[in-house]
This record gives structure tokens, sequence and C-alpha cells, in this order.
């Protein structure tokens, strides 16, 4: 029997990213190959034209998943019953941008989404803030729609997991698939903290196998640095291995993380491991049920300790600075879905 149809809404639909997720997304790869999927594209007013281009050619591509493929410039359209909302249309920082001035610009964009997410979206929405920055967006996202439970807000870090994957399994000469129980901690940033204290490579603990110097520098640089390292050789940003992450992060939620592993993303927290409550932080999760779940019990050693903290501490600067400027004012529940 076929599913019923998974309304994805997408902003930024006509950038980059979109572009390279799109058609994987026609093709099954995000929800399944037997899964039909309504396309909702969320885009600027001045890029509405481009997204019609897109919608065309993902028309030509006659999926027989594709139901429909709608493009608009208004958050209440696009969000409309959404089951997915991934939101990637981000203000990027130029020259001369203040930090504070980024936060506002992102915070116009956000805020209103998470207002018309509160008010439209699908009963059981699911947001993916993928637009920098992403983890202080999405809690800008989650603090506009009081009415959504707090865990369907998650910020895209998968990226930064697969990278910390990537340069074990190159550095042990093993495959990515005997790389197991890598974390990533705190911002979507150069401070982020990848972290193998608890890691396994082929069945053995990855401190084993790789050296602990490697494991606290030039390995927690590379990949905190990898985008940037992508920038200066490619010239333009990751595109393709950003839109596979968000499709393994969309997967791994609703099927569950493979036993024994588990992967990252920017979660509102609870508190857990002292991350004060509601900022949004990478931990390392476990998908149970379609939600996710922060892995508990991880034993946190000083260096550890630090450097999540030094993270955090980021992200509570973020969020003091988007405080400051009014964008976390409380919002009054709209009453428009069932608590
Ligand atoms: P592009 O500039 O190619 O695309 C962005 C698109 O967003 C444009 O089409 C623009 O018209 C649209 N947009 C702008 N304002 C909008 C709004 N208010 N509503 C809807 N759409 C709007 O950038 P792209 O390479 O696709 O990257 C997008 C974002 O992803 C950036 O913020 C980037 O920093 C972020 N990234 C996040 C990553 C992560 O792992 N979390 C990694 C890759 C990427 O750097």
């Amino acid at each position: 029997m076929t599913p019923p149809p998974v309304t994805l809404a997408l902003s930024g639909a006509a950038g980059q990213i979109g572009y390279a997720l799109l058609f994987r997304v026609a093709s099954g790869e995000m929800f399944g190959p037997d899964t039909p999927v309504r396309v909702r594209m969320l885009e600027h007013p001045d890029a509405l034209a481009a997204g019609a281009g897109v919608a065309l050619e993902l028309q030509d591509v006659a999926s027989p998943l594709l139901v429909d493929v709608d493009v608009t410039a208004d958050p209440r359209v696009a969000f409309d019953g959404a089951d997915v909302a991934v939101l990637v249309g981000a203000r990027p920082r130029t020259a001369g941008m203040e930090r504070a001035d980024l936060l506002s610009a992102n915070a116009g964009i956000f805020g209103p989404q998470g207002a018309a997410l509160n008010d439209v979206a699908g009963a059981g929405i699911q947001v993916l803030v993928v637009g920098n920055p992403a983890n202080t967006n999405a809690m800008i996202a989650a603090a506009h729609a009081p009415d959504v439970p707090r865990e369907r807000f998650t910020a895209l870090t998968r990226l930064d997991h697969n990278r910390a994957v990537a340069q074990v399994a190159l550095r042990a000469g093993v495959s990515p698939r005997d790389v197991t129980r890598v974390a990533v901690w705190g911002n979507h940033s150069p401070s982020q903290y990848p972290d193998l204290r608890h890691a396994r490579v082929a069945g053995r603990a990855a401190l084993d196998v790789v050296d602990r110097d490697w494991a606290e520098g030039a390995f927690i640089d590379s990949v905190a640095q990898r985008g940037r390292a992508i920038i200066a050789a490619r010239g333009a940003s990751s595109v393709a291995s950003t839109a596979t992450a968000v499709i393994q992060h969309s997967h791994l939620r609703r099927h569950g993380v493979p036993d024994g592993d588990w992967t990252s993303a920017g979660l509102v927290s609870d508190g857990s491991y002292g991350v004060p409550e509601g900022l949004v932080c990478s931990f390392p999760v476990t998908s149970v049920a379609g939600a996710w779940r922060v892995v508990p019990g991880l034993e946190l050693d000083a260096f550890s300790r630090a450097r999540i903290d030094a993270s955090v501490a980021e992200l509570v600067a973020e969020r003091d600075a988007a405080r400051a400027l009014g964008h976390l004012d409380p919002v009054a529940r709209s009453g428009a879905r069932p608590a």
C-alpha cells in the first residue's frame, strides 16, 4: 500500500543547497522510495522567478513520487499543513556587517517563520534549521512557536558528524561504516567539539586506534574548520554534502539510528550535560519512535568539559545578544493547535 504523502516545506529552495536537495527528495531518498511528497518551496520575493525555474525542472524529472510543487514567498502558505520544514534560507554575513546586524537580520526571517509554523503547520511538524547561525536561528524560530513542542526544532550538525567520521576513517584506514559513536557537541561553528572519547573504530576504542594528540588537536581543527577549507578550495560553501546530511538527519529520525551507534543534532537543551536549558546545542543523539533523544550518561573528562563549555559559552553569547535585541521576547500561545 502506498504510504500517505509527506508535505515538505523548504525555505531557500532556489539556492544552492535547495537545488542539491530537491531532486533527491523527488527520487525518494529523503522520505523513502514509495512515499509520495508534496513540495512547498519558500523563497525570498527577489528569488521567486528562480524558484519557479527550479520547480519547472523538478517537474521535468517526471518523478512518480512528486505529487505537486508550489513556490511562494509567504511562510504561511509554504508551511500550511507541512509535516517537515527544512529552513535553509538565511541572510549571509556580508562585509562590514556586525554580529548584532547578522542576528537581527536572521531573527527577522526565523521569528516570523516560527510564528507561521506555530499557526499553520501540520500537527506532527518537524523542523530542521540549516541556515546559519543555525543553532540560534532554530532557538529563535522555536521561541516564536509556543504551541509546537520544543523537541520538534533541530539544527543541522549531521554534516559536522559526517566530517568527523570521515576524518577518523581516513586516519585509521577503515571504512566510515566501521566508525561509530562519534559525537559533535556545541555550536555549528568553529567552536564545536567533535569528540572521539566514546567513539569506536572497528569494535575498538577509537583512542586506541588513532593517537590522542591527533584526536585532541588536528582532528578537531580539521572538522571544525572544514567549511572554511571547502570555501577556500572550491570558492563556494558546502552544498551536496549538506544535502546528504539533511537527508540522513531526516531518515535517522524517522527510522532510528543503527543499534550501538548514534548521530549528532542540535536540540533544544533540557539541561542535559549542564547545557543551559533552552539553548539549541549539538549533542550525541539517537531517535526513538520518531523523536530525538540525547544519549544519556556519557562521562565527560576535563578536556571534553572545557571544550563543550567553550562552545556553549558562544551559544550563550548569541542567545544573550538575541535577547537584548528583543528577538526572544515571550510570545503568547495562539491556541492555533492543541497543547
Ligand atoms: P544560497 O545563497 O545559495 O541560498 C540561500 C537561498 O535562501 C537563496 O535562494 C535566497 O533567496 C533564500 N532566502 C533568503 N532569504 C530568505 C527568506 N527570508 N525566506 C526564504 N528564502 C530566503 O545559500 P546555500 O549555499 O544554499 O546556503 C544556505 C545556508 O546554509 C547558509 O546560511 C549557509 O551558511 C548554511 N549552511 C549550513 C550548514 C550546516 O551544516 N548547518 C552547512 C552548509 C551551509 O554553509
